[in-house]
């Protein structure tokens, strides 16, 4: 564990974010660089392609606070559909609509519904990183090209992943200067007409945790093999097996990160149960495989889901059954809020040997019971919430049952 210079992106210095603090907010760890192939600096950008930017982008500055910085479409000379950027944190959302009629986003959209379509990842050597990708057999979408404006320059490539779901590499740094444009050549710096009483962003979360992909039955080690081999990621101890799966979750699941745990990806697989399992429905109604979370991190889990529940953002319900049950207090020990104030909201909280952690789910975010967000707030702990797993599922399945699943 040589290297203790873990870089950080440009939203993270733009959002004055410093090591310490993401260390707490996303369980950093420190990591040999010099023998990582595929180096990654952090999280670039999540894409989403939707039915109706427009409005999605409305929902993400009034109900989750979000700040609108950038756009692409017809008013700036892309025709084909609307792009909007919006930032929470250290965390950059583009949100994706079509305007022709035509446009390859309608047959994605109407395939998929609302997703996720391009995780991108920030990268010091986009170059490189294809090379090696391609050296470990990955589907190069896109060969390194380079796009420029008065901005200067960004350097770019694309693999894919999981379904349709594709990983752009950004190099924001080309021949020693960083381009500071609002997001990419292409965007037009757009603050928000958007007026909500101070008008300032409300930072409801901080930075990205984790995104969990959705892999059809068998093909989950395939994928946390694919995550090794091509991108130098490496498992992370939590996982849930066989014997939770068939017990009660009818998942599998095991988790792969970047040297530095910056970039996290659980992997879930469907498992044979008592009921169809939830990695099924998610798979009927994307069409596939695709991200089914995103782990948003905030260092005050109350206020985020006070305001979050305010907008009317749903969240899943936790039975007082959770918190009154004998071996709770003593597996949770103390927490830095009374236990009431996590159970008037439904919060979960677990422990592992490293610290704690507190942790919400929201409903599916749009019509399909498919993409949805989680809230983490961390204290040492670098789990998943392992021992949520069946409260949590349980009241992943209180709503399939409500959706008529078998
Ligand atoms: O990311 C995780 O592993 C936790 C637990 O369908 C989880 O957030 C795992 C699978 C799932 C929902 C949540
Ligand atoms: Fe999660």
């Amino acid at each position: 564990m040589s290297n203790t210079s873990v870089e950080l992106t440009q939203q993270e210095l733009e959002a004055e974010l410093d090591l310490a603090q993401l260390k707490q907010l996303v369980g950093l760890v420190e990591y040999d660089e010099a023998a990582d192939p595929f180096p990654v600096t952090g999280w670039d950008a999540i894409t989403f392609v939707v039915g109706n930017a427009t409005q999605t982008a409305h929902y993400y500055q009034s109900a989750w606070g979000m700040e609108l910085v950038a756009y692409s479409g017809p008013e700036n000379g892309q025709m084909d559909h609307k792009s909007f950027v919006l930032r929470s944190g250290s965390i950059r959302f583009v949100i994706k609509g079509a305007v022709k009629p035509d446009s390859p986003l309608i047959a994605h959209h109407a395939k998929h519904g609302d997703g996720v379509v391009d995780i991108s990842l920030e990268v010091p050597d986009v170059d490189k990183c294809i090379e090696q990708a391609r050296s470990a057999g990955a589907t190069v979408l896109e060969e390194p090209y380079e796009v420029s404006d008065d901005h200067g320059t960004v350097r770019m490539g694309a693999i894919a992943t999981y379904g349709e779901t594709r990983h752009t590499l950004i190099q924001r740094e080309v021949d020693g200067t960083t381009y500071d444009g609002p997001y990419l050549p292409g965007y037009v710096a757009k603050t928000s007409t958007f007026v909500k009483r101070d008008c300032a962003p409300k930072r409801l979360f901080q930075a990205l945790d984790h995104i969990v992909g959705n892999v059809e039955l068998g093909k989950m080690d395939e994928w946390v093999e694919f995550y090794k081999r091509v991108m130098g990621f490496t498992n992370m101890a939590e996982f849930v097996g066989d014997d939770i799966a068939t017990e009660y979750s009818a998942l599998m699941s095991k988790v792969v990160a970047s040297g530095n745990h910056r970039v996290k990806f659980p992997l879930n697989e469907p498992a044979v149960a008592k009921k169809r399992s939830q990695i099924d429905e998610y798979l009927d109604f994307y069409t596939g495989p695709g991200a089914q979370h995103l782990a948003l991190a905030t260092n005050d889990i109350l206020r985020t889901v006070d305001e979050l529940r305010k907008e009317g953002v749903e969240f899943l319900s936790t039975p007082d059954a959770y918190y009154d049950a004998a071996e709770f207090r003593e597996r949770v020990g103390e927490v830095r809020v009374p236990i009431e104030e996590l159970q008037a909201r439904g919060i979960l909280v677990d422990r592992d040997e490293d610290g704690y952690l507190l942790q919400i789910f929201t409903k599916p975010l749009g019509d399909r019971p498919t993409v949805f967000f989680e809230i983490i707030e961390r204290h040492g702990s670098l789990g998943f919430g392992k021992g949520n797993f069946k409260a949590l599922f349980e009241s992943i399945e209180r709503e399939q049952d409500k959706r008529g699943n078998l």
